[in-house]
Protein backbone atom coordinates (compact mmCIF):
# COMPACT_ATOMS: atom_id res chain seq x y z
CA UNK A 1 0.00 0.00 0.00
CA UNK A 2 1.46 3.52 -0.66
CA UNK A 3 0.94 6.81 0.98
CA UNK A 4 -1.38 7.82 -1.50
CA UNK A 5 -3.52 4.99 -1.14
CA UNK A 6 -3.25 5.15 2.99
CA UNK A 7 -4.18 9.24 2.74
CA UNK A 8 -7.10 9.43 0.58
CA UNK A 9 -8.94 6.56 2.00
CA UNK A 10 -10.78 8.54 4.77
CA UNK A 11 -10.14 12.10 3.20
CA UNK A 12 -12.14 13.68 0.70
CA UNK A 13 -10.17 15.25 -1.92
CA UNK A 14 -9.90 18.85 -1.69
CA UNK A 15 -9.41 21.48 0.74
CA UNK A 16 -12.05 23.15 2.86
CA UNK A 17 -12.56 26.99 2.02
CA UNK A 18 -10.21 28.88 1.73
CA UNK A 19 -8.66 32.09 4.10
CA UNK A 20 -9.93 30.15 7.37
CA UNK A 21 -7.35 30.59 10.25
CA UNK A 22 -7.33 29.13 12.90
CA UNK A 23 -9.60 26.46 14.37
CA UNK A 24 -13.08 27.44 12.24
CA UNK A 25 -13.75 23.56 10.21
CA UNK A 26 -15.49 23.53 6.78
CA UNK A 27 -16.29 20.67 4.31
CA UNK A 28 -15.78 20.42 0.79
CA UNK A 29 -17.08 20.80 -2.06
CA UNK A 30 -14.58 23.90 -2.49
CA UNK A 31 -17.54 25.95 -3.37
CA UNK A 32 -16.35 29.38 -1.83
CA UNK A 33 -19.85 29.75 -0.24
CA UNK A 34 -20.28 26.35 1.32
CA UNK A 35 -18.55 26.16 4.50
CA UNK A 36 -19.63 24.88 8.04
CA UNK A 37 -18.15 27.01 11.04
CA UNK A 38 -19.00 25.70 14.25
CA UNK A 39 -19.69 27.72 16.97
CA UNK A 40 -21.11 27.76 20.70
CA UNK A 41 -19.77 28.11 24.00
CA UNK A 42 -16.68 26.21 25.48
CA UNK A 43 -17.06 22.86 26.34
CA UNK A 44 -20.37 22.04 24.29
CA UNK A 45 -19.07 19.60 21.47
CA UNK A 46 -18.01 21.27 19.03
CA UNK A 47 -14.39 19.22 18.52
CA UNK A 48 -16.12 15.93 19.48
CA UNK A 49 -19.05 16.21 16.67
CA UNK A 50 -16.04 17.26 14.27
CA UNK A 51 -14.19 14.40 15.25
CA UNK A 52 -17.46 11.91 14.72
CA UNK A 53 -17.96 13.26 11.38
CA UNK A 54 -14.54 12.92 10.33
CA UNK A 55 -13.32 9.79 11.88
CA UNK A 56 -16.51 8.58 13.18
CA UNK A 57 -15.85 8.08 16.36
CA UNK A 58 -15.87 9.67 19.72
CA UNK A 59 -13.05 11.27 21.95
CA UNK A 60 -13.96 10.33 25.26
CA UNK A 61 -11.73 11.16 28.04
CA UNK A 62 -10.82 14.52 29.86
CA UNK A 63 -11.57 17.78 27.88
CA UNK A 64 -9.21 19.59 26.61
CA UNK A 65 -10.20 23.11 25.20
CA UNK A 66 -9.19 24.11 21.70
CA UNK A 67 -6.38 26.88 21.73
CA UNK A 68 -4.18 28.45 20.17
CA UNK A 69 -3.00 29.58 16.45
CA UNK A 70 -3.60 27.53 13.06
CA UNK A 71 -1.94 27.31 9.98
CA UNK A 72 -2.01 26.26 6.20
CA UNK A 73 0.92 24.15 4.90
CA UNK A 74 1.36 23.18 1.33
CA UNK A 75 3.41 20.34 0.30
CA UNK A 76 4.45 21.06 -3.11
CA UNK A 77 7.31 19.35 -5.92
CA UNK A 78 7.39 16.52 -8.92
CA UNK A 79 5.04 13.66 -8.95
CA UNK A 80 6.70 10.53 -6.78
CA UNK A 81 8.95 13.21 -4.52
CA UNK A 82 7.30 11.72 -1.52
CA UNK A 83 4.88 14.89 -0.35
CA UNK A 84 2.28 12.20 0.40
CA UNK A 85 4.62 9.85 2.34
CA UNK A 86 6.19 12.72 4.09
CA UNK A 87 2.57 13.79 5.58
CA UNK A 88 1.41 10.57 6.52
CA UNK A 89 5.31 9.81 8.49
CA UNK A 90 5.06 13.31 10.00
CA UNK A 91 0.94 12.36 10.88
CA UNK A 92 0.87 9.27 11.49
CA UNK A 93 4.77 7.80 12.42
CA UNK A 94 4.41 5.26 9.70
CA UNK A 95 5.71 4.47 6.13
CA UNK A 96 3.85 2.93 3.75
CA UNK A 97 6.00 1.69 1.23
CA UNK A 98 4.71 -0.71 -1.58
CA UNK A 99 3.22 0.33 -5.32
CA UNK A 100 2.70 4.16 -5.46
CA UNK A 101 -0.20 6.00 -6.10
CA UNK A 102 -0.35 9.22 -7.21
CA UNK A 103 -2.61 12.01 -4.97
CA UNK A 104 -5.51 12.94 -7.34
CA UNK A 105 -6.03 16.82 -6.89
CA UNK A 106 -5.61 18.30 -3.26
CA UNK A 107 -5.85 16.16 0.22
CA UNK A 108 -5.05 17.48 3.68
CA UNK A 109 -4.62 16.49 7.09
CA UNK A 110 -4.55 18.39 10.55
CA UNK A 111 -1.65 17.75 13.48
CA UNK A 112 -1.80 20.29 16.13
CA UNK A 113 2.32 20.52 17.86
CA UNK A 114 3.14 22.51 20.87
CA UNK A 115 5.24 25.14 19.95
CA UNK A 116 6.81 26.68 23.09
CA UNK A 117 3.87 26.27 25.05
CA UNK A 118 1.17 27.15 22.52
CA UNK A 119 -0.99 24.44 20.73
CA UNK A 120 -0.39 25.42 16.70
CA UNK A 121 -2.72 23.58 14.35
CA UNK A 122 -1.07 22.53 10.95
CA UNK A 123 -3.83 22.10 8.46
CA UNK A 124 -1.28 20.32 5.80
CA UNK A 125 -2.25 20.73 2.13
CA UNK A 126 -1.12 17.75 -0.08
CA UNK A 127 -1.28 18.22 -3.21
CA UNK A 128 -0.51 16.20 -6.80
CA UNK A 129 2.90 16.71 -8.31
CA UNK A 130 1.47 15.51 -12.05
CA UNK A 131 1.41 18.42 -14.39
CA UNK A 132 -2.66 17.99 -15.51
CA UNK A 133 -3.54 18.69 -11.56
CA UNK A 134 -1.61 22.55 -12.05
CA UNK A 135 -4.58 24.20 -12.44
CA UNK A 136 -6.32 22.72 -9.31
CA UNK A 137 -3.61 23.71 -7.15
CA UNK A 138 -2.53 26.86 -8.44
CA UNK A 139 -6.35 28.23 -6.93
CA UNK A 140 -4.85 27.35 -3.18
CA UNK A 141 -1.48 28.29 -3.39
CA UNK A 142 -2.31 32.03 -2.23
CA UNK A 143 -4.27 30.71 1.11
CA UNK A 144 -0.77 28.85 2.39
CA UNK A 145 1.18 30.37 4.79
CA UNK A 146 3.87 28.13 4.14
CA UNK A 147 5.66 26.06 1.23
CA UNK A 148 7.45 22.91 2.24
CA UNK A 149 8.77 22.06 -1.70
CA UNK A 150 10.29 18.77 -2.45
CA UNK A 151 12.28 17.08 -4.57
CA UNK A 152 13.94 13.50 -4.62
CA UNK A 153 17.86 12.91 -3.66
CA UNK A 154 17.44 9.83 -6.32
CA UNK A 155 15.84 12.09 -9.31
CA UNK A 156 18.19 15.24 -10.74
CA UNK A 157 15.31 16.26 -13.03
CA UNK A 158 12.84 17.11 -9.64
CA UNK A 159 15.66 18.65 -8.58
CA UNK A 160 15.81 20.80 -12.05
CA UNK A 161 12.41 21.34 -11.59
CA UNK A 162 12.66 23.02 -8.34
CA UNK A 163 13.45 26.20 -10.31
CA UNK A 164 10.07 25.95 -12.26
CA UNK A 165 8.24 25.31 -9.06
CA UNK A 166 9.62 28.47 -7.69
CA UNK A 167 8.42 30.57 -10.40
CA UNK A 168 4.90 29.63 -9.68
CA UNK A 169 5.19 29.76 -5.72
CA UNK A 170 6.41 33.80 -6.75
CA UNK A 171 3.21 34.01 -9.40
CA UNK A 172 0.26 32.00 -7.62
CA UNK A 173 1.28 32.52 -3.61
CA UNK A 174 0.98 35.17 -1.00
CA UNK A 175 4.06 37.07 -0.86
CA UNK A 176 5.33 36.97 2.49
CA UNK A 177 4.85 33.06 2.48
CA UNK A 178 7.00 30.85 4.38
CA UNK A 179 9.41 28.63 2.09
CA UNK A 180 11.64 25.66 2.66
CA UNK A 181 13.59 23.34 0.56
CA UNK A 182 13.36 19.39 1.28
CA UNK A 183 15.41 17.02 -0.13
CA UNK A 184 14.07 13.72 0.64
CA UNK A 185 14.65 10.04 0.03
CA UNK A 186 17.64 10.77 1.85
CA UNK A 187 17.46 7.06 2.92
CA UNK A 188 18.48 6.16 -0.18
CA UNK A 189 22.02 7.07 -0.28
CA UNK A 190 23.58 4.45 -3.10
CA UNK A 191 21.01 6.28 -5.87
CA UNK A 192 21.99 9.53 -4.60
CA UNK A 193 21.96 11.63 -7.74
CA UNK A 194 21.63 15.11 -6.18
CA UNK A 195 24.19 16.20 -3.49
CA UNK A 196 23.91 17.70 -0.91
CA UNK A 197 26.01 20.84 -1.50
CA UNK A 198 23.37 21.10 -4.77
CA UNK A 199 20.36 21.49 -2.52
CA UNK A 200 22.08 23.73 0.17
CA UNK A 201 23.47 25.73 -2.95
CA UNK A 202 19.78 26.45 -4.43
CA UNK A 203 18.55 26.98 -1.21
CA UNK A 204 20.97 29.57 -0.68
CA UNK A 205 20.46 31.56 -3.32
CA UNK A 206 16.88 31.36 -3.11
CA UNK A 207 17.27 32.69 0.50
CA UNK A 208 15.28 29.55 1.80
CA UNK A 209 16.04 27.02 4.66
CA UNK A 210 16.74 23.54 3.72
CA UNK A 211 16.98 19.71 4.63
CA UNK A 212 16.98 16.35 3.64
CA UNK A 213 14.31 14.59 5.21
CA UNK A 214 13.43 10.59 4.75
CA UNK A 215 10.01 9.87 4.99
CA UNK A 216 10.80 5.94 5.33
CA UNK A 217 13.35 6.79 8.13
CA UNK A 218 11.22 9.39 9.70
CA UNK A 219 15.23 11.32 9.77
CA UNK A 220 14.17 15.23 9.91
CA UNK A 221 10.13 15.25 9.05
CA UNK A 222 9.63 16.05 12.26
CA UNK A 223 11.93 18.63 12.46
CA UNK A 224 10.82 20.25 8.89
CA UNK A 225 7.56 20.73 10.01
CA UNK A 226 8.21 22.45 13.40
CA UNK A 227 10.47 24.61 12.47
CA UNK A 228 7.62 25.62 9.99
CA UNK A 229 5.21 26.00 12.63
CA UNK A 230 7.74 28.14 15.11
CA UNK A 231 8.44 30.23 12.44
CA UNK A 232 4.78 31.09 11.58
CA UNK A 233 4.33 30.88 15.35
CA UNK A 234 6.80 34.00 15.91
CA UNK A 235 5.67 36.39 13.34
CA UNK A 236 1.89 35.99 14.41
CA UNK A 237 2.43 36.45 18.33
CA UNK A 238 6.02 38.31 18.27
CA UNK A 239 6.53 41.62 20.02
CA UNK A 240 8.48 44.84 18.70
CA UNK A 241 11.16 44.02 21.31
CA UNK A 242 11.65 40.63 21.12
CA UNK A 243 14.29 39.07 19.30
CA UNK A 244 13.31 38.22 15.55
CA UNK A 245 12.84 33.74 15.49
CA UNK A 246 15.64 32.56 12.55
CA UNK A 247 14.29 29.44 11.62
CA UNK A 248 18.04 28.87 10.04
CA UNK A 249 19.78 29.18 13.45
CA UNK A 250 17.07 27.02 14.94
CA UNK A 251 17.21 24.18 12.41
CA UNK A 252 21.04 24.51 13.40
CA UNK A 253 20.73 24.35 16.26
CA UNK A 254 18.17 20.90 16.23
CA UNK A 255 20.35 19.25 14.04
CA UNK A 256 23.26 19.53 16.15
CA UNK A 257 21.51 18.26 18.87
CA UNK A 258 20.39 15.33 16.66
CA UNK A 259 23.71 14.55 15.89
CA UNK A 260 24.71 14.38 19.40
CA UNK A 261 22.22 12.52 20.99
CA UNK A 262 21.00 9.82 17.64
CA UNK A 263 17.82 11.85 17.96
CA UNK A 264 15.33 12.32 14.66
N1 LIG B 1 13.02 5.09 0.08
C1 LIG B 1 12.12 6.05 0.17
N2 LIG B 1 11.00 6.00 -0.60
C2 LIG B 1 10.12 7.00 -0.48
C3 LIG B 1 10.29 8.08 0.44
N3 LIG B 1 9.23 8.90 0.32
C4 LIG B 1 8.44 8.36 -0.61
N4 LIG B 1 8.95 7.22 -1.10
C5 LIG B 1 8.36 6.36 -2.15
O1 LIG B 1 8.23 7.19 -3.30
C6 LIG B 1 6.99 6.91 -3.99
C7 LIG B 1 6.19 8.17 -4.15
O2 LIG B 1 5.77 8.65 -2.88
P1 LIG B 1 4.51 9.62 -2.70
O3 LIG B 1 4.60 10.20 -1.34
O4 LIG B 1 3.24 8.91 -3.01
O5 LIG B 1 4.81 10.73 -3.81
P2 LIG B 1 4.07 12.14 -4.06
O6 LIG B 1 5.11 13.21 -4.07
O7 LIG B 1 2.97 12.30 -3.10
O8 LIG B 1 3.50 11.97 -5.54
P3 LIG B 1 2.19 12.68 -6.20
O9 LIG B 1 1.06 12.40 -5.29
O10 LIG B 1 2.01 12.07 -7.56
O11 LIG B 1 2.51 14.13 -6.32
C8 LIG B 1 6.29 5.82 -3.17
O12 LIG B 1 6.54 4.57 -3.79
C9 LIG B 1 6.96 5.87 -1.81
O13 LIG B 1 6.97 4.62 -1.18
C10 LIG B 1 11.48 8.10 1.25
O14 LIG B 1 11.76 9.00 2.04
N5 LIG B 1 12.35 7.06 1.05
MG1 LIG C 1 0.94 12.29 -3.28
Amino acid sequence: MSCGHNLNKDHVTLPPGRGQHGFIESFPPPSPSLQTILVGDSGVGKTSLLVQYDQGKFLPGSFTATVGIGFTVMLLGDSSVGKTCLLVRFKDGAFLGGNFIATVGIDFRNKVVDVDNLKVKLQIWDTAGQERFRSVTHAYYRDAQALLLLYDITSKTSFDNIRAWLTEIHEYAQKEVVIMLLGNKSDMAAERAVKTEEGEKLAKEYGVPFMETSAKTGVNVELAFLAIAKELKHRTTQQPNEPKFQIHDYIESQRQKTACCGLK
